[in-house]
């Protein structure tokens, strides 16, 4: 079982007679601190469903027409009550090229908000839009907001149940079930990870430097290539520039000792899929984002993944349009999940 960082402390003072008051005092104020999250993305890709799956917030959802044309702050609060506040950035997509005054408003919110996610529909292969808009948010910010916004930026490929390479795979436990991709999906879905990445970033991907905590013993990592470090107290491992699968192949066939943080730097150099959809890989995108956020977001979204996230009430499944084998010389289904007790 996962213990909350809070139990922790209960156990420490309990069974460590030590008095944690003060830090207790200081996680709660950053964990209620209001969140924001600044969300990209071409309309109709699944910003505002997304949002609500992470943090459980409702923003509102349309199937049809987009629901925000001008850049605008929602509030809701999260499932524990604390205030989230998304800026939903349209433009991208709607006109030929989103307008200078909206370009300038979002380098300003990119620069200042917790979280900073740019999503893509897991089916779009056309990103010039994108690309161009990326381009002159980064053109827009120098020194220390340049890197923040490149560090912490959270590329996602939303509804990847729209891919189907492969099949998914629906366990039933009980009344609740899990979702899985096949390999062939998931095949799929790092391609399209890497691709998006690659393709948004581009050369700005010498500019990046992430960091992961140090969970293995730091001999290995101290012999990594001179693109990775440690800081003095080796508590982080830190890497700059573009981390290419070969690459990172090439290092863990070297030093397997490494391998959990490698693995951790490697994720934070491409995009993450997720379905809001299917609650599929929710948790990859919360620890993602706490990995790359600041403020409360971290502390907050580490406390959130949970595997409990990803289960679907069977009943809620048979609702989300699946489909219906039909025999049409019986006239009657093969096939009907709606129908399954
Ligand atoms: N298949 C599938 N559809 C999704 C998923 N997430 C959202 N959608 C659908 O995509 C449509 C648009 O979703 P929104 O969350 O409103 O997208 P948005 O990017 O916020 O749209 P705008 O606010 O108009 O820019 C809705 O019909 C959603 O039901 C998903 O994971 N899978
Ligand atoms: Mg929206």
């Amino acid at each position: 079982m996962k213990l909350k960082i809070m139990d922790i402390l209960d156990k420490m003072e309990t069974f460590g007679g030590l008095d944690l008051g003060s830090v207790r005092r200081r996680i709660s104020a950053e964990q209620s601190k209001p969140l924001s999250a600044a969300i990209f993305g071409q309309t109709g890709c699944g910003k505002s469903s997304l949002t609500n799956a992470i943090f459980g917030t409702e923003f509102d959802v349309d199937d049809v027409k987009p629901c925000t044309k001008e850049p605008q702050s929602h509030e809701s609060v999260d499932r524990e009550g604390h205030l989230v506040t998304f800026w939903d950035l349209p433009g991208i997509g709607e006109s030929g090229e989103a307008d200078s005054a909206y370009l300038d408003m979002y380098a300003k919110y990119a620069e200042e908000c917790d979280v900073v996610l740019w999503a893509f529909q897991a089916d779009t292969r056309a990103m010039t839009l994108d690309a161009a808009a990326f381009e002159s948010i980064v053109e827009r910010l120098d020194g220390e907001s340049r890197r923040n916004f490149l560090n912490r930026l959270t590329v996602v490929v939303t509804k990847a149940d729209l891919i189907s390479t492969g099949p998914w795979i629906f366990a039933r436990s009980g009344s609740e079930a899990v979702i899985a991709a096949s390999c062939g999906v998931e095949e799929t879905l790092h391609r399209k990870s890497e691709y998006f990445f690659d393709e948004l970033l581009g050369e700005h991907q010498s500019e990046l430097e992430h960091r992961t905590f140090v969970s293995s013993s730091p001999r290995d990592l101290a012999r990594l290539s001179p693109d990775f470090w440690l800081d003095e107290n080796r508590a982080f491992l830190y890497h700059r520039g573009r981390f290419p699968l070969d690459k990172y192949n090439d290092l863990v066939s070297r030093f397997p000792g490494a391998k959990d943080e490698l693995q951790r730097l490697l994720s934070q150099s491409r995009a993450v899929f997720c379905s809001a959809r299917l609650k599929f890989n929710l948790n990859a995108v919360k620890a993602q984002l706490a990995q790359k956020g600041q403020g409360s977001a971290i502390l907050r979204l580490h406390q959130s993944v949970d595997r409990r996230n990803e289960r679907v009430a069977w009943d809620d499944l048979k609702d989300i349009g699946l489909p219906v084998f039909w025999d049409a010389k019986r006239n009657s289904p093969i096939f009907n999940i709606s129908e399954m007790k």
